[in-house]
């Protein structure tokens, strides 16, 4: 079983393991770089180990440093929490060769869905529905693939399968740019992966970013708990995102909960995982998987009741399913604002010391930050310093309990994306609500 847990992890997601280490009754480790060593979480856990210099690298991605830490600390289980090696199927298969237990799905499932071809055939194949596409690594031949783009019909996308999160991809619209774009899309994956697998998806113009929540055992059971929408979104980046997905009529909702939970169990997935998919004119299509808990859980959190943190290490340390599906009860709604240590206009990181730092609350207000009073934010990792989270009985009042929580926020010394926040609260139409993956970035534009 597992008595003590390393946190593979840094800044808020470290700090939310913590928590449910602590509720658990798990004895916790958290492992830092040296700029590092005065996190709120390094502070409250029972063990601290440096385990490099600042560059991620050296530090958060150094896999034996990680290891050696968790034999130096007799820790018996490692939580990744999400980037840095969370979806690192070495690691994970290290971490249990090493005889410790990884909280997350096992190294093949974790590989499987590493490569965006091989997860989009397991989950054809499991029932659940797919974007219409190449069904598989293009063809060497340049007929044979003039001849699925033509099937298809243009616009046609180019994907990098060992790509994923916007990263290498490119959109063709004629079949005339069609081999270049292709060859173009193959050596920049070649250069960036290692891997110059590509294949090729109907595009989507207008689509919004709905994904699926599960949690599943390894053992047979998975449930899952309900959609959240994340389609405002910059650059990939999500800046603001809810649970349920507003407007999407419950039986194509049921349909895909359905093929999810049922995939889930075909592969043996264990732990936390998120379906992400285009939803566009009624119809779910899948495009990825994301083996990992995820920044936005906690919508889903606040209107399941479910501590996901929690459930995930209890289902990875063996323990099968306690929740039942019909146990699983959609309350209300919820909303997530993810606020940056970043310059307004430009967007990029502006690291510094906060002089001064107020949490908003109230009923239904939840805040998950390592911040602090005196804290300076570094300038080495991803520039999130906190998420503001709020939860009520619809929509409506889920979203103005934001623009009251984030009136309150109080975040002095740096520069922040909270006006960006306000100003998005408030914005007709999101509040409308059903704003597909291009909205922000039009409204930024205008
Ligand atoms: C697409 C698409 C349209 N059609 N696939 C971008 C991130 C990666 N997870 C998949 N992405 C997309 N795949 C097809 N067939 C549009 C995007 C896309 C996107 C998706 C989700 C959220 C934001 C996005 C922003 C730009 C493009």
């Amino acid at each position: 079983m597992i008595n003590k847990i390393l946190i593979a992890n840094r800044g808020e997601i470290a700090l939310r393991i913590l928590r449910a280490c602590k509720e658990l009754g798990i004895h916790t480790v958290a492992v830092h770089s040296t700029v590092d060593k005065d996190l709120k979480h390094v502070r409250l856990a029972d063990e601290s180990v440096c385990i490099g210099p600042n560059p991620s690298n050296q530090s958060y991605l150094n896999i034996p440093s990680i290891i050696a830490a968790m034999e130096i600390t007799d820790a018996t289980g490692v939580h990744p929490g999400y980037g840095f090696l969370a979806e690192n199927a070495d690691f994970a298969e290290q971490v249990q060769k090493s005889g410790f237990v990884f909280i997350g799905p096992s190294a093949d499932v974790i590989r499987l869905m590493g490569d965006k071809v091989s997860a989009i055939q397991a989950m054809k194949k499991a029932g659940v529905p797919t974007v219409p596409g190449s069904d598989g690594p293009l063809p060497e031949d340049k007929e044979g693939c003039l001849k699925i783009a033509r099937d298809i019909g243009y616009p046609v996308i180019i994907k990098a399968a060992a790509g994923g999160g916007g990263r290498g991809m490119r959109v063709v619209h004629t079949e005339s740019a069609l081999l270049n774009s292709i060859h173009v899309t193959k050596s920049e994956a070649g250069a960036a992966f290692g891997d110059d697998t590509v294949y090729m998806e109907k595009f989507l113009e207008n689509p919004r970013h709905v994904e699926v929540q599960i949690l599943a055992d390894g053992q047979g059971s998975a449930i899952h708990l309900f959609d959240r929408d994340c389609s405002l979104q910059r650059r990939h980046q999500k800046v603001l995102e809810e649970a349920p997905a507003p407007g999407i009529p419950d039986e194509a909702r049921q349909a895909v909960y359905d093929a999810c939970t049922r995939a889930c169990v075909e592969i043996g997935y264990r732990g936390a995982g998120t379906f992400e998919f285009l939803y566009e004119d009624g119809n779910f299509y899948f495009i990825e998987m994301n083996t990992r808990i995820q920044v936005e859980h906690p919508v889903s959190e606040m209107v399941t009741g479910i501590d996901l943190i929690k459930e995930q290490i209890r289902v990875c340390a063996g323990e099968k399913l306690s929740i039942k599906q019909e146990d699983v009860k959609l309350n209300g709604h919820a909303f997530e604002c993810r606020i940056n240590a970043e310059d307004a206009r430009t967007f990029l990181p502006s690291p510094g010391k906060v002089v001064n730092f107020h949490s908003p609350g109230g009923l239904g207000v939840r805040v998950d930050s390592h911040l602090y009073s005196g804290y300076t934010v570094p300038a080495n990792y991803d520039s999130m310093i906190a998420k503001v989270i709020t939860h009520a009985e619809d929509r409506e009042s889920a979203l103005n309990k934001m623009r009251v929580a984030l009136d309150e926020l109080v975040v002095e010394g740096i520069r922040t994306n909270i006006a960006l926040q306000q100003d998005l609260v408030r914005d007709q139409g999101f509040r409308k609500g059903c704003v597909n993956i291009h909205y922000l970035e039009k409204k930024l534009s205008s």
